[in-house]
């Protein structure tokens, strides 16, 4: 045999200590979870999308994340907020799956142990979410087994090549001291595992998107034209400042922040909302009841609670839909109901005023959005609109049950995890352009932006530059007191840095307050102020 060169040995030390027992025990680890997660996915394209591992305990992750951590993600990764918690799980089942590869191949009835009691979560935290079967922890538990059948494969070889001492005696029986797998077979077997693995993941999505029709059913939708049509939109709301955000914001571009990791997926024919609790009649409504109501059709704003000062989770659309008030009216809420708690499919609720829901503001059951069915990532087939209150007490997608109780004996979402109980949308002026941190060219600049104070409506934005006085801006036209408005305000900009701030007045009069307040747990408030530079 020829002798390796010297250098050759050198190079081949380090090397080795990285490829060494411990290393490869650790990628047969990763592999077998690669074929836990695939073959989940694969068989799981027959099940409930929501039921499959990563989709199931990611939801159950976020279910259980305090507060001041959506909070965090939500200032820190925006609408890119599932993005990072599938980066963090990535890396989270990365490092498991190493350590459960090393513990199998030191100690293989320990290994199967870890692998069972992973198996077990995945399965638990399946069978726990909202409006899954329990036959839906089939594909989990299928992936489970095979991910043991390939560690045990793997980790085999592994005690083959390496003669580990701990070798179970059968196998050492059966080939003595053959070492019968080389690294090379090792990495071999493992590439394949993962190269099936990914195959087999990518089959499983192909074959739920083929499999679901959803997305096609809703394309073909024709929606009924509203018994009330939408006020006409003035001329003159868009802001005449250039780079203001579009006073309509398009479907496309309206933002979106739910718990849902993987959007629910809801024929319209099989759509039902259940109507009950504090009330005379329960009522179930189906997608053609709606289709048959009398519709209305209305532009709203929608704002985030999470939205911190000066950010861009609002959004303006028309939403075609039956008044809700037209709903309890059949149900005939008995006397002490002061709430309704609307679910969705997925097991998100919020609480909203009773009476909110009666008055005249127009809360809806919309089920059209900018002339098209609602978007699936909107709430497809059904949610709920709400003028004046954010989100998280108002805007149920997927809405599947609204049940008529009291304050006192019902809890929301979001309010078990520490955001408050109501959520009327606080006055705010949000500068767009020039955007903060911007160079801009001395002499006129034009400022821009939008401000909302949904059912109260904005009667004035003032600014102020670097502390001064503070000068009114001029308002676009307002279509209704339920839409946000924007502004403009033309600066005679002198070099230097400057402080742009703004504030917007109600139309009860109120000055939007100056007191900073974090989003958590009603709302963010305070003033924005906007840095530039002009040169
Ligand atoms: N089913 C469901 N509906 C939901 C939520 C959710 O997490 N799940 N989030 C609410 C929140 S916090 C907001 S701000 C709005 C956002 O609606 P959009 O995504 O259509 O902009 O939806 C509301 N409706
Ligand atoms: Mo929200």
């Amino acid at each position: 045999m020829k002798q390796p060169s010297p250098i050759k040995q050198r190079e081949q030390k380090p090397n080795r200590r990285l490829a060494g027992p411990t290393a490869l025990a650790a990628l047969a680890g990763v592999a077998a979870a690669a074929v836990v997660l695939a073959v989940a996915e694969l068989i799981g394209a027959f099940f409930t999308a929501r039921a499959t591992p990563l989709i199931a305990l990611g939801s159950t992750f976020i279910d259980f994340t305090p507060p001041w951590m959506k909070d965090f993600a939500i200032a820190t990764f925006g609408t890119n907020d599932k993005a990072a918690l599938f980066a963090g799980m990535a890396v989270t089942i990365l490092l498991l799956a190493c350590v459960l590869g090393i513990v199998a191949y030191r100690k293989w009835a320990l290994g199967v142990a870890g692998v069972l009691l992973m198996g077990a979560v995945i399965v638990a935290s399946v069978v726990t979410r909202a409006s899954v079967k329990p036959l839906d922890a089939i594909p989990s538990l299928i992936g489970t087994v095979a991910g043991l059948i390939v560690l045990r494969l793997l980790v085999t070889r592994l005690w083959r090549m390496q003669q580990w001492p701990d070798m179970p005696s059968d196998l050492a029986a059966k080939d003595p001291e053959r070492p019968a797998t080389t690294r090379r077979t090792f990495f071999a077997a493992t590439g394949v595992t993962v190269a099936a693995s990914a195959i087999a993941a990518t089959g499983g999505r192909l074959l739920s998107a083929v499999r679901s029709n959803v997305a096609q059913a809703r394309e073909s939708l024709q929606l009924p034209a509203p018994a009330k049509a939408a006020a006409a939109v003035p001329e003159g709301v868009q802001s005449t400042a250039p780079g203001v955000t579009p006073w309509l914001t398009p479907n496309k571009d309206f933002y979106r922040i739910d718990t849902a990791l993987s959007v629910p997926e809801i024929n319209a024919q099989d759509w039902e909302l259940r109507v009950h609790g504090l009330v005379e009649q329960e009522v179930r409504l189906t997608f053609q009841d709606l289709l048959d109501a009398k519709l209305i059709e209305s532009h709203v704003s929608l704002t985030c609670v999470s939205n911190p000062v000066g950010g861009n989770l609002a959004g303006n659309a028309k939403w075609l839909g039956m008044p809700i008030r037209d709903v309890l009216k059949m149900a005939r809420p008995k006397d002490g109901a002061d709430m309704v708690l609307s679910t969705s499919v997925d097991g998100f609720s919020a609480s909203t005023p009773l009476e909110v829901l009666q008055d005249d503001r127009d809360a809806m059951l919309a089920i059209g959005m900018n002339g098209e069915a609602l978007p699936l990532e909107h709430g497809y087939p059904v949610r709920m609109v709400v003028p004046g209150l954010y989100g998280f007490v108002s805007a149920t997608k997927w809405v599947v049950d609204l049940e008529v109780t009291r304050f006192a004996d019902s809890k929301a979402y979001w309010t078990q995890r520490g955001w408050a109980e109501r959520g009327p949308i606080k006055t705010m002026a949000r500068v767009e352009v020039p955007k903060s941190f911007a160079k801009v060219p001395a002499g006129r600049v034009a400022i821009g932006g939008t401000a909302w104070a949904q059912t109260r409506g904005i009667t004035k934005v003032e600014v102020q530059i670097d502390g001064g006085p503070w000068m009114e801006a001029a308002l676009s036209a307002e279509a209704s007191v339920v839409t946000w408005r924007q502004w403009s305000f033309d600066w005679e900009a002198t070099p230097g840095p400057h402080y742009i701030k703004a504030r917007a007045t109600d139309a009860t009069g109120e000055l939007q307050t100056e007191k900073r307040a974090d989003p958590v747990p009603d709302g963010a408030s305070g003033w924005q102020s906007v840095m530039v530079t002009v040169e």
